[in-house]
């Protein structure tokens, strides 16, 4: 038989921050084919052809798209992957990412 005067357990469960996610953000611009983007975006963030083209075309008329929502270190690597890529080849595409609210 349990003994009914044995103290319940308590475990102290510390509080953890929930981790801020970021948004990464693609910017458009004049000079940056329009497959180069489409590419880029399939590349490093593993987008099929019409995700891809899709966001392109989001940025390329609205001005800017959310491309994916993720943890900061991962935001800012993939977007300076992104960038690098475009560099290397010569063109402008900008990446940005920020706090989500
Ligand atoms: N506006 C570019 C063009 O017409 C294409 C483009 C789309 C560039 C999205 C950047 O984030 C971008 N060649």
């Amino acid at each position: 038989m349990s003994d009914s005067t044995t103290k319940p357990k308590t475990t102290t469960r510390p509080k953890l921050e929930k981790p801020k996610l970021y948004k990464i953000i693609l910017f458009n611009d004049d000079y940056t084919p329009r497959e180069f983007v489409t590419l880029v975006l399939r590349a490093v963030f593993r987008l099929n052809e019409e995700t891809g083209y899709r966001i392109m075309m989001t940025a390329h008329k609205l001005g800017s798209c959310v491309v994916m929502v993720c943890a900061k270190d991962i935001a800012e690597t993939k977007a300076a992957e992104a960038m690098d890529l475009a560099k290397e080849a010569g063109f402008p595409m900008l990446m940005k990412t920020e706090p989500e609210e």
